[in-house]
């Protein structure tokens, strides 16, 4: 069958990645990247793009009309640091953005449809070391909220009209062709650019905050097999944790250290992403993804920094 894919917020972090990737898979005039502003990003430009707001169900009812696809991949969002500053408005559009397109999916017969969680699902009452797939969820960002929220719909649209919507919780995302916008984790990708252009970066996370991260490859990588895998075997209809890759601040620095011996780390006095990332695990099980759908991790911390590097170098 001949697949027509439309990602939804293709100009972000993980969407000019995957639109890449899935162009690379299906072939570019198969994959719509679209998004709410137009970009100069040449392989959001490698084929077609539309402008398209998710809050604009009309919008949306004609793009999907205009292309018939196959899948949909929703990844609009705004993100935990953000969504402090505009919490109405991460609500409104991490929700409601996933009900118009959730909707859609089941008018127009979509087989399968992707939309990113997070492990800002869980919160303060959540095991912090190895938390488990289910456990006491309690949120305290926005993000976080509507993240779990979005989870339930999911799951509920999969019940009770078949959807065939499949889910991550992705941790901190690290990549060197984009760069995140508003995330709690993102001072694991600044740190790099800092190092290679200034020699020094000053952390808003403390020293020994442990948070899930991830490498681009693998996080892009998990995604297309979690879309590839046969329905059947998926058991888990809200989102899957990933495990992904835990340090610190200071570990990911003394790793750089090991390739640029004249780094320096310092750390901010107060930053209020502090406290949501106090609010999320420090490391996470991925027992369900690995028996599911034969999940395996490729990066780790060494490899994951040495590829940065030598990437962000050229
Ligand atoms: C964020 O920091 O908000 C995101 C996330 C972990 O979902 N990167």
């Amino acid at each position: 069958m001949t697949e027509t894919i439309i990602v939804l917020g293709s100009n972000g972090q993980i969407g000019t990645e995957l639109v890449m990737n899935l162009r690379a898979k299906y072939g570019n005039n198969q994959v719509v990247a679209s998004d709410i502003r137009q970009t100069d990003n040449a392989a959001i430009k490698s084929g077609p793009f539309e402008l398209v707001n998710v809050l604009d169900k009309e919008n949306l009812h004609q793009i999907f009309e205009k292309y018939k696809p196959t899948q949909v991949y929703l990844l609009a969002a705004i993100l935990s640091a953000v969504g402090e500053q505009k919490p109405k408005l991460a609500w409104d559009l991490n929700m409601n953005g996933l009900i118009n397109v959730l909707d859609l999916a089941v008018e127009f017969k979509i087989a399968k449809v992707f939309w990113p969680s997070s492990i800002a699902v869980f919160g303060p009452h959540s095991p912090m070391e190895n938390t488990p797939q289910f456990c006491i969820m309690d949120p305290n960002s926005v993000y976080g909220f509507s993240k779990l929220a979005g989870e339930r719909w999911c799951e509920y649209y999969h019940a009770k009209y078949g959807l065939d919507v499949r889910s991550i919780r992705y941790p901190g995302l690290i990549g060197w062709r984009s760069e995140p916008g508003g995330g709690t984790t993102d001072y694991a990708v600044n740190i790099f650019h800092e190092a290679l252009e200034h020699g020094k970066y000053e952390s808003f996370l403390s020293a020994d905050t442990a948070l899930p991260m991830m490498y681009m490859e693998d996080a892009i990588r998990a995604t297309l097999e979690l879309m590839d895998a046969p329905a059947d075997k998926l058991t888990i209809r809200s989102s899957y944790n990933l495990g992904g890759i835990s340090f610190t601040p200071a570990q990911l620095s003394a790793e750089i250290k090991k390739h640029l011996p004249d780094f320096e780390i310092s750390y901010a006095a107060h930053d209020p992403r502090q406290a949501i990332a106090d609010s999320w695990p420090n490391s996470i099980d991925e027992t369900y993804a690995q028996k599911d759908w034969g999940w395996k991790q490729k990066f780790d911390l060494a490899s994951m920094t040495a590829d940065m590097l030598e990437n962000l170098k050229k």
